[in-house]
């Protein structure tokens, strides 16, 4: 392995500067998993460059844990049981190899170095913190969550399971709680088999991802993208992937979300459920062919899908809310299940711009003016009843609904928002 410095062996350990030679050690104690009351039991590491064993935080623990020296460490770091509330930074500067962190309750956290690892989750209680991961390529999961100013993810090429941002800790939505909102900012990120994005994120960058769901079988619920955001706070989140060109699994988008754009997508099977709830709604541009199932509902504010295709057999629900201008995208999607009762039903394709279009020809009726603008300002006091799918008490588990649980049999067309949907409206 690279750490070791052949050069220098022989001049004797014991004086040289940490980390110039590999020196193993260990965890002693019992099943090699050191319990942490107190950072003095972290002085027996000095000069040690590997470390074996595990060590668990206990939730007395108070102060910094930093390990200088350590290139790698196979086991794991956790906080055990209870958080512990004085874990103040961790800090690795050297570490390049390790098995899992996870860390419930920590200030900070610097692994500058590390390359690899098969676990890391960071949960911060506070309303600051950093984390630096900035060399980190690959990890099988990679959760972190809290009110973070910084996380520094940038090397970041391959998930293995799950990538999770969440700017609150629990990854869940609590309108009687104010989080600050988080950037998320992954350059180099290509796959990854499940990608989320929870209650306050701002801002997400993911210019080279090009595969959500890689892995076989696939699990419903943990593969897939959702976009979970709290909404009505002025900061709804755009997303664009602009060269992903395979999903598999569930496609969630609930609350804030004002944009998805998948300008590459055309391999996978996912089942998409938009529940936009961003003022004016939900921007959908995709080259997407045929989903698993199409559920369109909440604030839609434009679509357009330019290769999809309409004779594909998939599940289907239209019932967005607001009135929009009737493109061919969205009269070919009503044309799919026409439903002339539906309050925004959209049966002949508007004028757009200076260009005319003459595939069906104007009617004397304006269809834009039988608007549903009212039951959109009617709306906002039924929140409660929306199919939002977020994570609830165990923020391991990943609770996603697929929609509201339903799911439609592949091969037929077929229309089941009304029950649903029509709680929103409470005339
Ligand atoms: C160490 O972490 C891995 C991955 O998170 C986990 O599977 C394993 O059970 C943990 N081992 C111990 C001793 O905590
Ligand atoms: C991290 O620790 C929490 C409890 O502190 C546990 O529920 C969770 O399964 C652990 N996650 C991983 C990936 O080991
Ligand atoms: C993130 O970490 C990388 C590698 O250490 C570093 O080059 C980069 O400047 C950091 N980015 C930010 C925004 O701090
Ligand atoms: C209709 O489709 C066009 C592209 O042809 C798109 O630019 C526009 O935003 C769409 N409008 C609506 C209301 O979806
Ligand atoms: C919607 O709310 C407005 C006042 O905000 C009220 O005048 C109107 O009657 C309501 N409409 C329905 C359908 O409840
Ligand atoms: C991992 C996985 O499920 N891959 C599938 C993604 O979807 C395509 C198209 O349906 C399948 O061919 C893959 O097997």
């Amino acid at each position: 392995m690279k750490y070791c410095s052949t050069l220098v062996i022989g001049l004797g350990i014991w004086d040289l500067p940490l980390g110039a030679l590999a020196r193993e050690c260990s965890t002693t104690e019992s099943e090699q998993i050191l319990q942490l009351t107190s950072p003095d039991q972290l002085d027996v590491f000095e000069g040690c460059t590997i470390i074996t064993g595990h060590i668990a935080i206990e939730p007395s623990y108070s102060g910094d844990l930093i390990l200088n020296g350590v290139t790698e460490f196979p086991g794991n770091i956790s906080t055990s049981g209870d958080s512990p509330l004085g874990l103040g930074l961790v800090e690795l500067p050297n570490l390049v190899e390790l098995g899992a962190v996870n860390l419930s309750s920590v200030a900070n956290v610097h692994l500058p170095k590390l390359e690899r690892a098969v676990d890391i989750v960071l949960v911060q209680p506070g309303r600051s913190g950093e984390v630096d991961l900035g060399s980190l390529v690959e990890a099988n999961n990679v959760k972190i969550r809290g009110s973070w100013t910084s996380i520094n993810v940038s090397s970041l090429q391959t998930v293995g399971q799950v990538a999770q941002f969440c700017g609150s800790q629990f990854c869940r939505m609590n309108s009687n709680e104010e989080y600050p909102f988080i950037s998320v900012d992954l350059p180099e990120l290509v796959t990854t088999n499940y990608l989320e994005l929870g209650v306050s994120v701002e801002s997400v960058s993911v210019p080279l991802l090009e595969v959500i769901g890689h892995q076989e079988p696939e699990v419903q619920h943990v593969q897939g993208l959702t976009l979970n955001i709290l909404e009505n706070t002025g900061k709804d989140l755009d997303f664009n992937a602009p060269k992903l060109h395979t999903i598999n699994g569930t496609l969630e988008v609930n609350g804030g979300v004002s944009g998805l754009s998948l300008g590459a997508l055309n391999d996978g099977s996912v089942g998409i459920t938009l529940n936009s709830r961003a003022s004016p709604g939900l921007n959908v541009y995709s080259t997407l062919k045929t989903p698993r199932h199409l559920y369109i509902w909440g604030n839609l504010a434009s679509i357009y899908l330019p290769s999809f295709d309409y004779d594909g057999t998939f599940g289907f629900s239209i019932d967005y809310i607001n009135d929009i201008p009737c493109n061919e995208t969205l009269y070919n999607l009503w044309q799919i299940f026409p439903n002339p009762s539906a309050d925004n039903y959209c049966d002949e394709i508007e004028i757009q711009d200076e260009e005319p279009s003459d595939e069906v020809p104007e009617d004397t009726d304006d269809t834009t003016t039988d608007t549903t603008i009212t039951d959109e300002s009617n709306n906002t006091g039924a929140e409660g009843t929306e199919p939002q799918s977020g994570n609830d008490d165990n923020s391991e588990e990943f609770v996603s609904g697929d929609g509201a649980g339903m799911v439609l049999p592949r091969g037929g067309v077929t229309m089941i928002a009304a029950t649903i949907i029509s709680s929103w409206f409470s005339f």
